[in-house]
């Protein structure tokens, strides 16, 4: 089993996680994915948490489009860490199933990204935070990679050169 179980709520949704995907391969983590919708498979949903903690799953992203309750189910399940991406998947441009990702009731966190594409990169760049602290490898590529991102980002102009 890998380190991160990511599930979305609809095979609809998968094209808007490549990017989640790609960053956890650059950090080196290991990740599966599954879709598993929290209102049309609840007790899949269950039981593929319950199996996926047994096997060492140490955190969870959950994404959903719409009335999005998915990552809020995962952590009404789970102790891990849950990271939530609200989709754009309607007619509300996403902030349907922001409101309903980031509105966790206390004692149930969700750490809730920016919609869309956005968030599934941030996503991927918060769970290799999250795993860095116990993680030296992933701790070593994370400093990496600001030092790229400050570098790339660096800009400086001269008039009298
Ligand atoms: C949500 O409803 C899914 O996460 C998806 O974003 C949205 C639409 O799902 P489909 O009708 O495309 O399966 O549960």
């Amino acid at each position: 089993m890998p380190t991160v179980a990511v599930v979305c709520g609809s095979r609809s949704d998968l094209s808007t996680l490549k990017g989640c995907f790609d960053v956890l391969d650059g950090y080196g983590i290991t990740w599966e994915a599954s879709v598993i919708s929290a209102h049309r498979q609840a007790g899949a949903l269950h039981a593929y948490v319950d199996e996926a903690e047994r096997a060492g799953v140490q955190l969870f992203i959950g994404a959903a489009g719409l009335a999005a309750h998915l990552p809020g189910v995962l952590a009404s399940l789970t102790a891990r860490p849950v990271i939530g991406i609200p989709l754009d998947g309607g007619s509300l441009g996403g902030a349907d199933a922001l409101y309903a990702v980031v509105q966790m009731p206390p004692g149930v966190p969700v750490a809730t990204v920016a919609i869309g594409g956005v968030g599934a990169k941030n996503a991927a760049h918060l769970a290799a935070r999250i795993l860095s602290l116990s993680d030296p490898a992933v701790a070593e590529r994370v400093r990496t990679f600001r030092a790229d991102q400050a570098a790339g980002a660096e800009l400086r102009i001269d008039p009298r050169a």
